[in-house]
């Protein structure tokens, strides 16, 4: 069976992870059956997760190049029936939230110390199923919210205040709302690969149990709201 390499469940969501979380929802989508396993980030390939384990034993790490090894076997593409013109705005959404969106996460939740301390307890629950002793657990979250910090301020979005980095993120959100419009799907009648991100990184913000007001914004949006429970029944009631 396929074997996704992740980090834990929260939020009712899969996996803390929004790229986790696309990578279930592409397999759920697929209808393809998969099991669990939590993995050490520090261990993978490329210091990220989530990896996906084929059934001849292959690891592949990336969502997107997982998505894109499953995609390429099918004889039916999910994409196939894009145009190019479709395509190139279906990439430029998922790059604003996979390259965007997801630093303003980061932000909210690392950076920022009340989102930190409400983040806490899932890095708890992960550093228990990794079977670490809490004298290890302690510094190792010190390490792991320095370095996160570093590569935010890196890519850039680290270097602004809050008020910005929320402004940011509730107005990506409101671009997705609007991209969905009444969907149903992200591109219109038809399911494609596009939807495991909006999906993935649309619960992340509502479903998360953040204080957080992009959050509120985000419920706000009847468009987004009514995607993901029509996701969510299709694809996440087990
Ligand atoms: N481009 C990668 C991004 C994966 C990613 O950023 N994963 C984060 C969790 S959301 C991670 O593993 N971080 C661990 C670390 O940076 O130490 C993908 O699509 O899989």
């Amino acid at each position: 069976m396929l074997v996704v390499h992740g980090f834990v469940p929260a939020w009712g969501l899969p996996d803390f992870s929004p790229f986790c979380n696309k990578l279930h929802t592409y397999l759920r989508m697929r209808g393809l059956e998969y099991e669990t396993k939590v993995a050490d980030s520090r261990k993978a390939p490329l210091g990220k997760l989530p990896g996906l384990q084929l059934l001849d034993g292959t690891m592949v790490y990336d969502s997107r190049l997982i998505i894109e090894r499953l995609e390429s076997e099918n004889p039916e593409p999910m994409d196939a029936h894009l145009t190019r013109r479709e395509r190139a705005r279906a990439d430029a959404m998922r790059s604003a939230l996979e390259e965007h969106f997801y630093f303003v996460l980061v932000y909210l939740h690392f950076e920022y110390e009340r989102g930190w301390q409400e983040f806490l307890p899932v890095w708890k629950d992960y550093g228990a199923a990794l079977g670490m002793p809490s004298f290890v657990l302690r510094p190792a979250l010190f390490f792991a919210r320095r370095s996160v910090l570093r590569d935010l301020r890196g890519q850039g979005t680290g270097r602004h205040d809050l008020e910005t980095v929320r402004r940011f993120g509730k107005e990506l959100v409101t671009s997705l709302a609007d991209f969905i419009g009444d969907g149903p799907y992200v591109m219109g009648e038809r399911l494609t690969t596009y939807d495991a991100t909006a999906y993935a990184f649309a619960a992340q913000i509502v479903q998360s149990e953040f204080t957080c007001p992009v959050r509120e914004h985000a419920k706000r949006h009847e468009s987004l709201v009514a995607y993901l429970d029509r996701m969510r029944e299709r694809y996440f009631v087990d």
